[in-house]
Order: C-alpha cells, then sequence, then structure tokens
C-alpha cells in the first residue's frame, strides 16, 4: 500500500505541473474530484478508480504507438507496452477465468464491434475464402468479394430490447451494429418483468439468428447464461454476453454457476470502469477458437491501442483479484437491495419488484412524473442518477417514465445498508413532493415540474451530511 502522503504529494505535484502550463485545466481537475466529494453518485455505470489506477493512466506511455499484438507489433521499440499489455491480459485471465483476453477495447462499443467482427470474420467470412481457396480477402475475385461483402451485411442478431433493458449496442437501428445486422429482440415478461426464457427460445428458433447477444445496461436481475448457451447451440448460434455492467460482480464471485457468463459464452465483453471499478476502457474474453479474430480488433475496428489506460487496467485487474475485492462486489448487492427494499417499502414502484444486482428501476409514474422531471428534481436535490426506459414505456426514450439507480460508487465510498434506507428516504421526499407543471397548453409538460426550493435544499443538505462520514479519496487532500 502507498502513504496517503504520497498519494497527495502525486496529484499535488501533477496539478502544479499542468497550472504551470494551464491553469484553467488544472482548475477543472480539481474541481472535479471537489464535485464528485459533494454528489450523492447513484448512476449505475459509474465508479470511482482508485489513486493507483488513476496514475497509470498519466505518463508516457500515453506517446506509444502499438498497433498488433503482445510479441507481434506494428511499431519498433514495443516492448514495455508488451509488459504492460501482457499483465492486464494476465490478470484478466485469471480473474474471469477466460481462455483468452483482449485487452486493447477503448471503450464497451469498441469491445462489442471488435466481438461482432471477429464473429462474423470467423463464421462468414473465414468459409468464404476456404471455399474461393483463398488466403486472404485481397486473393478473392471482385466477383467472391461482393458476395461475400452482402453475406457479411446479411447476418442476424437477436438481443435484449432496449426498453427491456438492453444496450444500445446490440442490434438497435440509431446505432452502427443496427445497421450492420438485421436485429429482432426479446424483452421480459409484461407481468413479472423477468426474462423468458421459453420466448427467447421461440424468437430464437424462429429468426435463427448468428448471435445470441444477452446483457444489459438496465435490467435489475441476474440472467441464466447456462440456459441462453442451450438456447444458442439449439440454433447454431454464437453466445455473446455484454457482461460491462456486471464484471465486477462476475469478478467478486456474487455470479457464479449458472450466472457467471464466462463458462457458458463464447464470447464476453466487458468495459473496465463500470462495477469493475477500473479505469474508462473496453475488454473482450473469448473461447479460444475466437482468439486469433478477436487479436485483430486493431487495426480492424480500433484505433491503435491506448498503453497507458492498458497499465491502468493492469493495475485495476490486479487489484480485483485481491481478496478484498469480492467483500466488495458483495457490498454492491447487498446495498442495492437495502436501497430497492426502503423504497418499496416507502410505496415507490420498481420495474420487477426488486433487485439482484448492482442496480434498481424505479418507475416514476406512480409519483406522476416522468423520468426526465424525475431526473432533474432529484438532481436539484443534489441526488445523481439518470432517467431510463421501463419495459414497453408510453414515454419514449427521451422523456422516459423510469430512473436507473445503482450502487457501485457509494459502495466504493463506504456506505452501508443503514445509509441506503437513509437514501432511500431522501429519494422518495424528492419524488413525493415533486408535481407536474403545465405547458402553456393546459397540458401535462413531460419536461417541466415544480419542486418546492425548501425541499431541495433540506435534502441536499441531508445528502451532504450523509456524504461527510465517507470521504471521497480520503487519502487525496489537495489543499
Ligand atoms: N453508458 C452506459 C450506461 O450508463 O449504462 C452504457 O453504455
Amino acid at each position: 500500500m502507498s502513504s496517503p502522503n504520497a498519494e497527495s504529494t502525486a496529484f499535488r505535484s501533477a496539478l502544479e505541473v499542468i497550472r504551470a502550463v494551464e491553469p484553467r485545466v488544472a482548475g477543472a481537475i480539481a474541481a472535479e474530484l471537489a464535485d464528485q466529494r459533494e454528489s450523492l453518485k447513484l448512476i449505475a455505470s459509474e465508479n470511482y478508480a482508485s489513486p493507483a489506477t488513476l496514475l497509470a493512466m498519466g505518463n508516457w506511455f500515453s506517446d506509444k504507438y502499438a498497433e498488433g499484438t503482445v510479441g507481434r507489433r506494428f511499431y519498433a521499440g514495443c516492448q514495455n507496452v508488451d509488459t504492460v499489455e501482457a499483465l492486464a491480459a494476465e490478470h484478466a485471465r485469471e480473474l474471469f477465468g477466460a481462455a483468452h483476453a483482449y485487452v486493447q477495447p477503448h471503450s464497451g462499443i469498441d469491445a462489442n464491434l471488435v466481438a461482432f467482427w471477429a464473429v462474423l470474420a470467423d463464421r462468414v467470412e473465414a468459409p468464404a475464402l476456404k471455399k474461393a481457396q483463398a488466403r486472404q480477402v485481397n486473393d478473392l475475385t471482385e466477383a467472391d468479394w461482393f458476395a461475400l461483402r452482402r453475406e457479411l451485411g446479411n447476418q442476424r442478431m437477436l438481443g435484449m430490447s432496449l426498453d427491456a433493458g438492453g444496450h444500445l449496442t446490440h442490434g438497435f437501428r440509431p446505432n452502427i451494429s443496427g445497421k450492420m445486422f438485421d436485429q429482432r429482440s426479446y424483452g421480459t415478461d409484461p407481468e413479472t418483468g423477468l426474462i423468458d426464457y421459453d420466448k427467447v427460445a421461440e424468437a430464437a428458433r424462429e429468426f435463427k439468428p448468428l448471435i445470441l447477444v444477452a446483457g444489459y445496461s438496465a435490467y435489475p436481475r441476474r440472467v441464466n447464461f447456462r440456459i441462453m448457451r442451450e438456447i444458442a447451440d439449439s440454433v447454431g448460434a454464437t453466445f455473446m454476453v455484454d457482461m460491462a455492467h456486471f464484471a465486477g460482480l462476475v469478478a467478486g464471485k456474487v455470479f457464479t454457476g449458472d450466472f457467471d457468463p464466462v463458462p457458458h459464452a463464447h464470447i464476453v465483453t466487458t468495459t473496465t470502469h463500470k462495477s469493475l471499478r477500473g479505469p474508462r476502457g473496453g475488454m473482450v474474453l473469448c473461447q479460444p477458437e475466437l482468439a486469433e479474430q478477436v487479436d485483430r480488433g486493431c487495426p480492424m475496428v480500433l484505433g491503435g491501442p491506448l498503453p497507458h489506460v492498458m497499465a491502468a487496467k493492469a493495475v485495476a485487474l490486479a487489484e480485483a483479484r485481491r481478496p478484498d475485492f469480492a467483500d466488495y462486489a458483495g457490498r454492491i448487492v447487498a446495498n442495492a437491495q437495502a436501497l430497492a427494499e426502503g423504497l418499496l417499502r416507502r410505496g415507490a414502484s420498481l420495474v420487477t419488484g426488486g433487485t439482484d444486482n448492482h442496480l434498481a428501476i424505479i418507475d416514476v409514474t406512480s409519483y406522476g412524473l416522468t423520468g426526465r422531471q424525475a431526473e432533474q428534481a432529484l438532481l436539484d436535490a443534489g441526488i445523481v442518477t439518470n432517467r431510463n426506459s421501463v419495459p414497453q414505456d408510453p414515454n419514449g426514450a427521451w422523456y422516459t417514465s423510469g430512473i436507473r439507480i445503482g450502487t457501485p460508487a457509494l459502495t466504493t465510498r463506504g456506505l452501508g445498508t443503514a445509509e441506503m434506507d437513509v437514501i432511500a428516504e431522501l429519494i422518495h421526499t424528492v419524488l413525493n413532493q415533486t408535481k407536474t407543471a403545465s405547458n402553456p397548453d393546459g397540458t401535462p409538460s413531460k419536461a417541466k415540474y415544480v419542486l418546492d426550493p425548501a425541499v431541495a435544499d433540506k435534502v441536499s443538505r441531508q445528502a451532504s451530511d450523509l456524504l461527510a462520514g465517507f470521504p471521497l479519496y480520503p487519502t487525496v487532500d489537495l489543499t
């Protein structure tokens, strides 16, 4: 462990150096820490990386191009990049029990693109090359190349629908994935809000996707990946899991057996900065048969890897292999459940009636609000959340009917189940006291609302008082 003094000195010195060049940037960095210390952060996809992880990103690795893979680069002088990339991949393989890890993706979207193109290359391009007796695509005739391009663009993907909690990159039209694939969605049961595996199997039988995708950014329950793999196998689909949101729960062995995607999926993608608590970035884990194609992610769909971020991934993954990370992961879920129970007790309505992961979705229509009104009113009271669709959302994807809340960040700060009950009270108070305002024509607005500033101020003070007991980055003193 480094001493608190070392961490304060490191960040203070960094700010001093930056301040000498562009003081406004130094000011914004310091202000960001102050703001984060003050806000009650319930955004399910955010967290606080460790000082070691943050510091691993601010160095000379940022200057290095390293296209290629460890030991096989298209640039000279990559020996130190090889060291950190190999370490990050090793920690990832060990942590998740994966056969292969590719740590170059810059984000979750990038990781998904790498995965899609690895599957397309393996299942569509490779057979076409073999049939044409070509070694690579440049060897194809114009006619064969044209036919292959059409075939690549004519594949099917089945993923979770956006309003049920799926992600935009799982084949939705506004995203590149929806333009690449003919996509169909499976939703959730209208009564329970849970995935209905029989319905997924039925959709898979009818649609026969090349790729079956599981994973979510707004589904508050565990997914049975063993059953999903059986469904994929029954129709010859490649089974892909996007575990960006819950990677920390997999790493911390909260999700095991049928609920751990790694042994069941052909390919798993993730971000490294959500519940995993690493730097902003992405990662792909896969079975050996896809490894070669996955490693072609750069330059296939990625720009040059970011060695400074890979160094930080190595640090964060090493942290996640420590025994205390499992304790952290367990507390994330205990906190989410305490928060959900506190809200339910006060009369809130939650999608699926609760949670067994790190997030919950409040259906704010029971408070007479849209998600947008609720998000802004909570923000007025110092509570940072984001609005989210609920299944079959009557208010669409912009206004929405839900608020997504998650506990990875506050759990990192040290808040526990008792504090979650206090937060449930604060959230309920704000939502209960917020009223819809009218449009000029007298119809109810979906955006405007009325919240007594005295209520917002009081809740904001209560939130600050609560946070004061759990200082963020207590080892970092910038004064
Ligand atoms: N932006 C992430 C989230 O908030 O869930 C997913 O990409």
